[in-house]
């Protein structure tokens, strides 16, 4: 069903508490934490609790917490100071796009200069 935990999912399991990460905020419905590989001085992946395979889907299948991805994904910005320099939200959507966690997640990034258009 549309949402449900995958146990093969390693954001799934970091929602879970099985794998650790170091998370920065949590809401009823979302979990950000830092990304293992950053960056960009903030890094920071914002979920949803429940499994949708990308932003696509979750737009269509879970509206509301797509709202609330990009709600905390302002959150993450004020809470690391990068809000008033500008940052960036990315989703990478599908392998061609470089997606490979096939659990929908914004990539908050901040901190230095982002150049466009992305490589
Ligand atoms: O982004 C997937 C991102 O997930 C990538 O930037 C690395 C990050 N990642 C992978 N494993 C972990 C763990 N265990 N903690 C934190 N961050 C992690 P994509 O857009 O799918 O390429």
């Amino acid at each position: 069903m549309a949402g449900e935990p995958q146990a093969d999912c390693l954001f799934c399991k970091i929602v879970a508490g099985d794998v650790p990460a170091t998370i920065v905020r949590e809401t009823e419905t979302t979990v950000a934490f830092r990304d293992i590989n950053p960056q960009a001085p903030t890094h920071v992946l914002v979920i949803p609790k429940e499994h949708h395979r990308d932003a696509a889907t979750l737009a269509a299948e879970a509206p509301q917490a797509a709202a609330d991805v990009l709600r905390e994904a302002r959150e993450v910005a004020v809470h690391d100071g990068v809000e008033a320099t500008g940052y960036r939200v990315v989703f990478n959507t599908g392998s061609g796009a470089g997606q490979t966690v096939f659990h929908a997640h914004a990539h908050v990034l901040g901190g230095r200069g982002l150049n466009w258009p992305p490589g």
